[in-house]
């Protein structure tokens, strides 16, 4: 096992891996910039060690600052959480130049799973099923064309370099083709300094369904379940739920064999996620692979009561994975609301200030995995993301009371949040009846008044 962690994140997930390491008896030392220095993950950890200025690019994701807070504090591997370096294959490579274990996958598979067009080669080759598109990038616009008049419209155009919606378009027809494609060449090289292109068919509101896999280095691969995260806002995530609800177990079986498939051709020796979109049907599509722990893990941890974060450390630390996906039946439901400092009846509006009182909820089946204390000064520099409320219930039904009960009793003062925004979605009928899809958030915005966003007094 790890003599010490250096854990190169901050927030909630810094906190997460640090309480992983302290399950784990091993001492983690807590990377900071300076505005982070009075955070709760620095006061709790064993050490902690400055890496910069605010600006993330002069720290959390400044490679040689990381590297070198590893050395100077005898740490042997490195965390990288989500975010920032999490998929930043060349991190993974000075890691192991310099003898330092990334928590993560290998190199080089970051790097082949982080191009979409390389990752769907590796999936169709597996068998993992894929909506038809073009094999590798587009070259000119004739060949997008006579493509997409060959699978038929609608169709979208991706970056290879992007992921998570940044850099795509989608064009409902020849004319919208022609002037989509220059544009999302445009955008992918702005974004990303690569502007290479493909194209698939485009499914309209489909649900957004992943399976989390673990791979060991002895080549045991399971899939610890799959999640439904099809409610997103501007391609953030904003509940999420386990298992997927209103999938037959057909369709489930064979989504979860599809992820080991393609995680073994992958190649895969960490904690990843392979997602697909799901239509009307209950056919599944991959659509890319993330090769990083991932921020709704919880709900996989709360119905599989696998420790996801102690097993990544685990298998990067050369241990085999100790269970069988047989031995693997989910228990019950889990549900996640992202709380974030957001204003949602002003098109969500980003807000700063310092939390006054903070009362998190309790009780049975809640776990709160956040930060947040009285007094903490928000910084403007990072993500907005606040914490996580965490139900599980022996069914969904008992976990939405449970988040019910869960957000009525948070109170967080001083920051504008999303508790109320929550709730509403939470209470809302559709929702219940567990009709999810990725048009389900705009719908709803469209359909509630912003006025009931607004928190009970
Ligand atoms: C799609 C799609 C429909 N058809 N690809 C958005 C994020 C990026 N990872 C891929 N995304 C989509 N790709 C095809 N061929 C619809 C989306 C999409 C979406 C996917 C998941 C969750 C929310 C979404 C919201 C809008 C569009």
């Amino acid at each position: 096992m790890f003599r010490k962690i250096l854990i190169a994140n901050r927030g909630e997930i810094a906190l997460r891996i640090l309480r992983a390491c302290r399950d784990l008896r091993i001492p983690a030392v807590v990377a900071y910039s300076d505005v982070d220095r009075d955070s709760l993950p620095v006061r709790l950890a064993d050490e902690a060690v400055c890496i910069g200025p605010a600006p993330a690019a002069k720290s959390y994701n400044n490679i040689p600052a990381v590297i070198s807070a590893a050395m100077i504090t005898g740490c042997d591997a490195v965390h990288p959480g989500y975010g920032f370096l999490a998929e930043n294959a060349y991190l993974a490579e000075i890691c192991q130049q310099v003898g330092l274990t990334f928590i993560g996958p290998r190199p080089e598979v970051i790097e082949r799973m982080g191009n979409k067009a390389e990752a769907r080669r590796v999936m169709r080759e597996a068998g993992v099923p894929m909506l038809p598109g073009t094999q590798g990038t587009i070259a000119t616009l004739g060949e997008a064309r006579d493509f997409a008049r060959h699978i038929g419209y609608p169709v979208v155009v991706k970056a290879v370099a992007g992921g998570g919606g940044r850099g795509m378009r989608v064009a409902m027809n020849d004319a919208e083709l022609v002037r989509g494609l220059p544009m999302a060449q445009a955008e992918a090289e702005a974004a990303f300094g690569n502007g290479a292109v493909y194209m698939e068919r485009y499914l309209l509101k489909p649900r957004h369904v992943e399976v989390q896999v673990l791979g060991d280095s002895y080549g045991n691969i399971v899939a610890i379940g799959e999640r439904d995260c099809s409610l997103q806002r501007r391609h953030q995530k904003v509940v999420e739920e386990a298992p997927a609800p209103n999938l037959s177990r057909k369709t489930r079986e064979n989504l979860l064999k599809m992820a080991v498939k393609g995680a073994r051709a992958a190649g895969y020796t960490s904690a990843g996620t392979l997602e697909f979109l799901l239509d009307a049907e209950g056919r599944f599509y991959f659509m890319e692979m993330n090769t990083r722990i991932q921020v709704e893990h919880p709900i996989t941890e709360e119905t599989s009561r696998i420790d996801l974060l102690a097993w990544q450390i685990r298998v990067a630390a050369g241990e085999r994975i100790a269970f069988k996906e047989d031995d693997l039946r989910p228990q019950g439901h889990s549900i996640e609301c992202r709380i974030t400092a957001e204003d949602a009846a002003n098109d969500f509006m980003p807000a700063v200030g310092t939390v006054e009182t903070y009362v998190a909820p309790g009780g049975p089946g809640v776990r709160v995995d956040s930060h947040l204390f009285g007094g903490y000064a928000i910084p403007p520099n990072y993500d907005s993301l606040l914490g996580k409320i965490i139900v599980w219930g022996k069914n969904r039904d008992e976990a939405i009371a449970r988040m019910e009960r869960a957000l009525r009793e948070t109170i967080i003062t001083g920051v504008t949040n999303t508790i109320p925004f929550h709730s509403r979605i939470i209470a809302d009928d559709a929702f219940k009846r567990g009709e999810v899809h990725t048009g389900f958030i705009p719908e709803f915005l469209d359909r509630v008044a912003d006025r009931e966003f607004d928190p009970p007094d």
